[in-house]
């Protein structure tokens, strides 16, 4: 099933100059851009986006983390987007992630973990208004989409 799916690069990440890289990975996969935007979230879209771990031990920090520069946030489009986006991005803790996904390669941190996508296509639904408009969202075809 095709699907949508919010991506966040998260500040470490903008800090690390590790956008491109990271982009990289979702592109040749086979994942489509179909949003893209430079933002610093406000506590109040920050607390929004993180509303399921209101309560946390870890919450405080997190919305610290995620507030504190610009993110590059977009919605990644393709077969199975949600899952194929988590697998590429490796588990939560980049101590325990695998080599080879974004988090096993880059991260030694389980709060600086370098990406977001969401967990399922209800998450998906409820994340990708949080940053974009309807009108950001393109719908349009890519010349390699019948080989992918
Ligand atoms: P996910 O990003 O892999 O879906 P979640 O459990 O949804 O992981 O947690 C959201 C974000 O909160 C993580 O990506 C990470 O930045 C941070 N986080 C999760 N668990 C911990 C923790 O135990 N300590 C510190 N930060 C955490
Ligand atoms: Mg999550």
């Amino acid at each position: 099933m095709k699907e949508r799916t919010l991506v966040l690069l998260k500040p470490d990440a903008v800090n690390r100059r590790l956008v491109g890289e990271i982009l990289t990975r979702f592109e040749r996969k086979g994942l489509k851009i179909v949003a893209m935007k430079m933002l610093w979230l406000t506590k109040e879209k920050a607390e929004e986006h993180y509303a399921v771990h209101k309560g946390k031990p870890f919450y405080d920090s997190l919305i610290k983390y995620i507030t504190s520069s610009p993110i590059i946030a977009m919605v990644l489009e393709g077969e199975s987007a949600i899952k194929v986006v988590r697998k590429i991005m490796g588990v939560t803790d980049g101590v325990e992630a695998a080599p080879g996904t974004i988090r096993g390669d880059f991260a030694l941190s389980i709060q600086n973990n370098l990406v977001h996508g969401s967990d399922s296509v209800e998450s998906a639904k409820r994340e990708i208004p949080i940053f974009f408009d309807d009108s950001e969202i393109y719908d349009y075809q890519l010349s390699d989409e019948k080989w992918i």
